[in-house]
């Protein structure tokens, strides 16, 4: 499918894909959240005047993917994915935060409209958790939905830190009134493990629609990449990984997702990885996708296919109306044999597990919108371009937005843009790049109103995917004053210049 499942072949070395039972059991996450927390509750200091509701320790205590396949990585209470938090829209929260590494940690609230104090982004000025110390974290969890928590941190060249470690835990923001007719849910979080660098080149990734690319775009794109290589330059380091896991365990080795003839199963799921884009289908069966990145869609359609670019979430409801035992997996086969998927069993069958690929399907945000809807106007709009220099920094591509890398030596860069608050902005984001960017913004929430050209409304996100070559329009209501941070949510590109900071006027 991609450079990345190519370069894999060659250095992984699992064994059969099947044996042996393993995983979640579906309520094993909360099972184990619960647990965690009786556990952590003794240790907590007794220096506050109360105890915390929630606390979360960073360590690398080893972690076991597969029998007997150990591996090393940063983690949230010693487990990943880092315990379900489920917290209670418009409700304070505590949470303590101890670091027993020794590096300083920033703890990122992803999706949820908090102060820049605990946001967890230090380009915002959240203060970092320090290394062998602790940060006790106060806030009002909002909004409702599917949020989750991740580090920050800058990795740059080193595949222990960011993103590619352990660090990803899942959120849910309960509203007052919950709605939806669904059986149980289970909550999925999809990463990979074991990092390396590879010299990728062009990620062709051609699931989106519209598939409709900018001829303005694409010539000077291609045209300098042409060039680069023409001198002699590499492809800029792109990162392949060794192992694949749905919470935390290669396909085959653990619980099976265990299902019964008529349930109607709500997933909740995300994508945890630090640099790559998942693909998830259940053979035979259909997900009707009810909320993108946590917030309810306008019109909750079916589709055969998810896809998910870096840290966006979607929540779906299958019917368990085809008994068997299956695969539910990722698209790309080398991906999918080497660990990402999760067994599927339905009560009183057995045997192997099954995978069948879907028929060729395109991903469309707008299958979500409302029909006929049109977003209001903004107050303003602002003009973006993103742009890849080809292995310029250190055999890394170095991005740009409008012609500007973000400062990759730590040091706080002035915002690009003095946001008026309680004004509607509109992003216009054009891609001179042939990568797709999950571009996030912090402590807002989106509303999706161009998609390669055509206009859409209703659907809220924090994520979004762009395509190679493509234009998408965003649009955003600044009423969350404070420093915001504005980035590709692919690992490698926001650690190599894709970053922008906004302020709010005074
Ligand atoms: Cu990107």
């Amino acid at each position: 499918m991609n450079d990345f499942a190519k370069s894999r072949r060659g250095f992984l070395k699992t064994a059969g894909a099947m044996a042996g039972a393993f995983l979640l059991s579906p309520r094993g996450i909360l099972a184990r959240t619960e647990e965690l927390t009786q556990h952590s509750e003794p240790v907590a200091p007794q220096s506050e005047s109360a105890a915390a509701d929630y606390t979360l320790r960073i360590g690398t205590p080893p972690v076991e993917i597969a029998p007997g396949r150990i591996i090393s990585i940063t983690t949230y209470n010693g487990q990943f994915p880092g315990p379900l938090l489920r917290f209670k829209e418009g409700q304070q929260v505590t949470v303590d935060v101890f670091n027993d590494t020794d590096t300083p940690e920033q703890l990122h609230w992803h999706g949820q409209k908090i102060p820049t104090d605990v946001d967890g982004a230090s380009e915002e000025g959240t203060p970092f958790i320090p290394a062998h110390g602790k940060r006790r974290i106060v806030f009002t969890p909002r909004p409702a939905g599917l949020r989750f928590y991740h580090t920050h941190n800058r990795a740059g060249a080193n595949l222990a830190a960011g993103q590619y470690s352990g660090q990803v835990g899942p959120v849910y923001i309960e509203a007052r009134q919950e709605s939806g007719s669904y059986d149980r849910e289970v909550f999925l979080v999809l990463k990979e493990f074991e990092p390396t660098f590879n010299r990728g080149g062009d990620m062709a990734m051609d699931f989106l629609a519209p598939a409709t690319r900018v001829k303005s775009l694409e010539q000077p794109g291609e045209s300098a990449m042409k060039a680069s290589l023409a001198k002699g330059m590499p492809h800029g380091y792109e990162v392949g990984y060794g192992s694949f896991t749905i919470n935390g365990r290669m396909l085959g080795h653990g619980e099976p997702i265990r299902v019964k003839h008529g349930e109607r199963v709500l997933f909740h799921i995300l994508n945890g990885s630090a640099t790559e884009i998942r693909s998830l289908a259940l053979p035979g069966h259909s997900f009707q996708v009810v909320a993108l990145d946590g917030n309810l869609v306008p019109n909750p359609a079916q589709v055969p296919v998810l896809w998910l670019g870096t840290a966006e979430r979607i929540s779906a409801i299958v019917e368990m109306n085809h008994p068997g035992v299956w695969i539910m997996g990722d698209l790309a086969d080398d991906d999918r044999r080497h660990g990402m998927g999760s067994v599927v069993e339905y009560a009183g069958r057995g045997g192997q597990a099954k995978w069948i690929a879907p028929a060729p399907f395109r991903w469309d945000y707008a299958r979500f919108a409302k029909v006929g809807a049109t977003a209001p106007s903004p107050d303003e709009t602002i003009e973006m371009i993103f742009a890849k220099d080809n292995a310029a920094e250190e055999g890394f591509n170095r991005w740009t937005i409008n012609g500007v890398a973000f400062p990759m030596t730590g040091e706080t860069a002035p915002a690009s843009l003095h946001l008026k608050q309680g004004k509607r902005y509109r992003i216009r984001m054009r891609n001179a790049s042939d990568d797709i960017h999950p571009i996030h913004l912090h402590r807002h929430s989106f509303e999706l109103t161009s998609l390669a050209g055509k206009s859409t409304a209703g659907i809220l996100k924090d994520v979004v995917m762009l395509g190679g070559y493509q234009e998408a329009e965003v649009d955003f209501i600044a009423d969350n004053p404070g420093l915001t941070l504005f980035h590709c949510h692919q690992q490698l590109h926001m650690d190599y210049g894709f970053m922008t900071l906004f302020d709010y006027a005074s």
